[in-house]
């Protein structure tokens, strides 16, 4: 392992959540829960201020609504998160050419292979100065973690939020892991945290007490010994630049077996959407549908179906997966379901049928009504989704605050104004037209976007909040 913290991980703060801050001068410092709004979508983030109430990611919209009554919830605006990450990344490339992203919001960056830093006083000034730049350029801000490998990089990262940076430095890393939960180690879901509980291992530093042998007895020999030796902080992996991945995928081991065939359903459902929320938030699409099945005998298959063309649609890689499994025999059990969807393209493709279908594309977490008859009352809700940015003949820029009953409600502001008024139109006013994000900071005359435009940046968690 390298001898000074010249790994960098970045995570953005609070995602797309900050974003429609920035965006929103009147949500700045407030309650911000973004995600599907159908009776069962879920949450994909929130911003600190709702965390507070308790919301989190993949929470049910209803369970979020219902801790948070007053946040405002938005239906999420992929194209609006992507264009930002584009230029996060862009300023990690400027740092080194290893940039590694595993999100739209978190990456990481060999600063040595750069010439970027080579000791931890230069690391910590790039990482500062990166942060600087982040929030002049896109109005957001985001935690950095710098150490010698990837695993105490990222774990230095999640220390650091909100807007810090935390460095490890080379010597510590041991005491510092000792006293942490066995999941703070990647690879470790609950599956795994279970069965390490059941054996008495709660802690990263009983994982490397009880030994190597152990580990694998536990564990099997290739998770057994990498999470030993994550254990004792030995994590070799380098950063590898546009990491093509050739698939995404989810799955789950059930402690019992499921028998019930309807809850086989339910969970293949469950996993298809996880599929895509993991999809989408790497910013890709695919052609493949892939289910695993692995049976009470330990049997495994997969089934695999490919389409005419990438899709990121929840329903469409719900309904592949369903006819996947209907060619599957579950009878006497299922321990282990996983959907995945392989033949990646760059999510950019999707755009344009993101475009031409509106706010369904968009719809992430959204599962679609049961009852057609529910579908066809929101038509308000589809066409303006809440959120969304609106323009107005008379009045200008705004965004939708809600709809309903013939009705919408617009609010009239700008990333650089001041919070704004808000007015209720019919659906139909042909004066009121769907537009585009605008931009987040104000650009420089010489065309580049400059720290004045980090005054309308959103800060920090509001403590008056
Ligand atoms: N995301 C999602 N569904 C999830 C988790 C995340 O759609 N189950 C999306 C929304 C997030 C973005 O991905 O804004 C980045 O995910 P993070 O886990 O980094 O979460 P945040 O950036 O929102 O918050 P944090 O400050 O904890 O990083
Ligand atoms: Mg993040």
């Amino acid at each position: 392992m390298r001898t000074a913290p010249t790994i960098l991980h970045l995570d953005m703060d609070a995602f797309f959540a900050s974003a429609e801050q920035a965006s929103k001068p009147s949500l700045r410092g407030k309650a911000v829960i973004v995600g599907g709004l159908g009776p069962r979508g879920v949450v994909a983030t929130a911003s600190y201020e709702a965390r507070v109430f308790g919301v989190h990611s993949a929470m049910p919209m209803a369970q979020a609504r219902r801790l948070a009554p007053n946040a405002a919830c938005l239906v999420p605006r992929f194209a609006f998160y992507r264009s930002i990450s584009e230029q996060v990344m862009g300023l990690l490339r400027s740092l080194s050419p290893l940039v590694e992203p595993l999100s739209l919001d978190e990456a990481f960056v060999d600063l040595e292979a750069g010439g970027a830093a080579g000791d931890a006083d230069s690391a910590r000034l790039v990482g500062e100065g990166l942060r600087a730049d982040i929030l002049a350029v896109t109005g957001l801000t985001g935690s950095v973690g710098l150490a010698a490998c990837k695993m105490l990089a990222k774990i230095a990262s999640e220390q650091a939020k909100p807007d810090g940076l935390v460095l490890i430095e080379p010597g510590t890393e041991r005491s510092l892991l000792e006293p942490m939960p066995v999941r703070t180690l990647p690879g470790v879901g609950p599956a795994t945290g279970d069965h390490l509980r059941r054996a008495g291992i709660h802690t990263v530093g009983e994982i490397a007490e009880a030994g190597e042998g152990e580990l694998v007895r536990l564990l099997g020999k290739a998770h057994g010994q990498a999470l030993h030796a994550m254990a004792l902080a030995h994590d070799e992996r380098p950063v590898v630049a546009e990491r093509e991945a050739k698939s995404v995928s989810v799955e789950d081991t059930y402690d019992v077996d499921i028998h019930d065939r309807l809850r086989v359903g339910l969970e293949v459902r469950r996993l298809a959407d996880r599929c895509v929320r993991r999809l989408r938030a790497s910013g890709l699409s695919g052609r493949t549908i892939v289910l695993k099945v692995r049976r009470y005998d330990f049997s495994t298959l997969t089934r695999s179906e490919t389409l005419r063309g990438p899709t990121d649609d929840p329903a469409v890689v719900r309904e592949a997966a369903a006819r996947l499994l209907e060619s599957v025999d579950t009878t006497g059990g299922v321990r282990l379901l996983g959907v995945g969807v392989t033949g990646l393209a760059d999510y950019t493709q999707e755009d344009l049928f993101a475009q031409a279908a509106g706010a369904r594309a968009e719809s992430l977490a959204e599962e679609p009504a049961e009852e057609p008859d529910e579908e066809q009352a929101a038509p308000a809700e589809r066409r303006w989704p809440s959120g969304h940015d609106v323009r107005h003949a008379e009045h200008g820029h705004g965004w939708v605050q809600g709809s309903g009953v013939g009705r919408v409600t617009v609010r009239f502001e700008t990333p650089l104004s001041e919070p704004g008024r808000v007015r209720t139109f019919r659906v139909d006013d042909p004066d009121l037209e769907p537009a585009d994000p605008l931009p987040l900071v104000r650009r420089r005359q010489n065309g580049a976007e400059g720290a004045e435009g980090a005054a309308c940046a959103v800060g920090g968690v509001d403590p008056a909040l």
